[in-house]
């Protein structure tokens, strides 16, 4: 499997991290392609758990190559601490490559960040306050600081002083905050540039060279298909292409050699922050698998939200991604439901609806049609094999598999880096 492309079915948190892992001792290079360190993977290798924001979660499989690619956004204080910590645990982090084009991550995005979302109020989207949102929106504005930037301090003041002319009347005039200085913001980055010199790259002419010379490519996706800011929630979403279409602008990996894409669904759906959730649960069934499933945010401990499987979504991931395998991660959580409900349509203004709508307002009306299903007591986590699981979760899993059009391939079954069947 030459590249392979990791992503996110649903709102996130689906279990990406521990994917990419068990992938990782059959790959050369991890790609990390979209986001910065508002993203959280958690990882759990013996008696060790790890939690990685900004790094790709390769990181932890000893001869794969990370590489934090040119479609992120690189908060430098967060990289050199995460670094500092995965090495005091006894991880070898020398192999990590960054490109020269992902673009940096300033104090002024961060406050920008934590403003708008207080000045939005009741409309805020509940970002995780890394200052992703201004950091892309400088990029596509073309004020953005890349890390190449970094290499030339006069060119850096240039455009740290450009960003700053428009940012600080937005400071001062409608937020009411202080002005902030280029000088700061120069010396802050500044302080990181030779601990980053050697691991800043071409990485796009790395990687496809890597690839001509029959190495093995696994792209990892942060956040996820209903987070992408073209075809999530919009403006509920993150603000990169968390889709598999992501990997290649996000990596200068064409998408023509991307040969498989795994999207990885939990076996039910959680969301963080603001934005339209059809299934989502207010009741004990909530409850129970927000403490069954200990969903609370990696990133900022926030409790997730939680819901029944949308089958609608996952078609829609599938559609969208080219999704050719699925990962179904956390059926153990299910166990001791007596009945477990699957959305299989939506009823919208008195119509049944299929599909995903493409009006966000339908979407917001959206109630979810359930088809139930017998659920199970027996304790999955230590089935192996399919033939291990209870009829009853066997059933639920080619149900949701026929529903999402395309094979579920791993099944999840706990945590540890063990707790997975592998079906194909
Ligand atoms: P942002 O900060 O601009 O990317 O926020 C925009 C929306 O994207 C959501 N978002 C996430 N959703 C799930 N998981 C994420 N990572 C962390 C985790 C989150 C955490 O793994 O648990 O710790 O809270 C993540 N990152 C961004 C976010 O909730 C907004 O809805
Ligand atoms: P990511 O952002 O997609 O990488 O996912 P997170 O790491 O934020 O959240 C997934 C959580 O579920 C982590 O705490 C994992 O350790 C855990 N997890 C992953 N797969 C399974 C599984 O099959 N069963 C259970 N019980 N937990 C799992
Ligand atoms: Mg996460």
């Amino acid at each position: 499997m030459p590249a392979v492309v990791l992503i996110g079915a649903q709102w996130g948190d689906e279990g990406k991290g521990k994917a990419t892992d068990l992938l990782a001792g059959r790959v050369d290079y991890v790609v990390k392609f979209n986001g910065g360190n508002n993203a959280g993977h958690t990882v759990v290798i013996g008696d060790k758990k790890f939690a990685l924001h900004l790094l790709p979660s390769g990181i932890l499989s000893p001869g794969v190559v990370p590489v934090i690619a040119n479609g992120t956004v690189v908060d430098l204080e967060v990289l050199f601490s995460e670094l500092e910590a995965l090495t005091a645990r006894g991880v070898d982090v020398s192999r990590l490559r960054i490109s020269a084009n992902a673009h940096v991550i300033t104090q002024y995005h961060r406050t920008i960040d934590r403003v708008t979302e207080r000045f939005l109020g009741k409309r805020q989207i509940g970002t995780t306050g890394r200052g992703i949102g201004p950091t892309y929106a400088d990029k596509i504005n073309r004020v953005g600081i890349r890390i190449q930037d970094l290499f030339d301090e006069g060119i850096l003041r240039q455009k740290v002083e450009g960003a700053l002319d428009q940012k600080n009347h937005l400071l001062l005039k409608v937020y009411n905050r202080r002005a902030i200085g280029a000088d700061e913001v120069v010396q802050d980055l500044l302080q990181y540039v030779e601990r980053l010199r050697p691991m800043v790259a071409d990485t796009a002419l790395e990687l496809n060279t890597a690839l001509d010379e029959g190495r093995t490519v696994l792209f990892e996706g942060g956040q996820a298909t209903m987070l992408d800011v073209d075809h999530g929630t919009y403006p509920f979403v993150t603000s990169s292409n968390a889709t598999s279409g992501g990997a290649a602008t996000g990596s200068g990996v064409a998408p023509n050699r991307m040969e498989r894409v795994i999207a990885v669904a939990k076996a039910y759906a959680t969301r963080v922050g603001a934005g339209p959730f059809p299934t989502e649960l207010f009741d004990a069934s909530g409850e129970f698998l927000r403490s069954r499933g200990f969903e609370f945010g990696t990133t900022t401990g926030r409790p997730r939200r939680t819901g029944w499987f949308d089958a609608p979504i996952a078609r829609y991931a599938q559609r969208i991604n080219g999704v050719t395998d699925f990962v179904l991660t956390k059926l153990d959580v299910l166990t001791g439901l007596e009945r477990i409900p699957v959305c299989v349509a939506y009823e919208i203004d008195g119509r049944r609806v299929d599909e995903v709508p493409v009006s966000q307002t339908d979407f917001h009306h959206a109630v979810p049609v359930y088809e139930e299903f017998p659920g199970w007591d027996e304790d999955i986590t230590g089935a192996r094999s399919f033939e291990d699981l209870p009829k009853a979760a066997q059933e639920y899993v080619l149900a949701l598999e026929e529903m999402s059009r395309a094979p579920i391939s791993v099944i999840g079954v706990g945590p540890a880096r063990d707790g997975v069947i592998v079906r194909r």
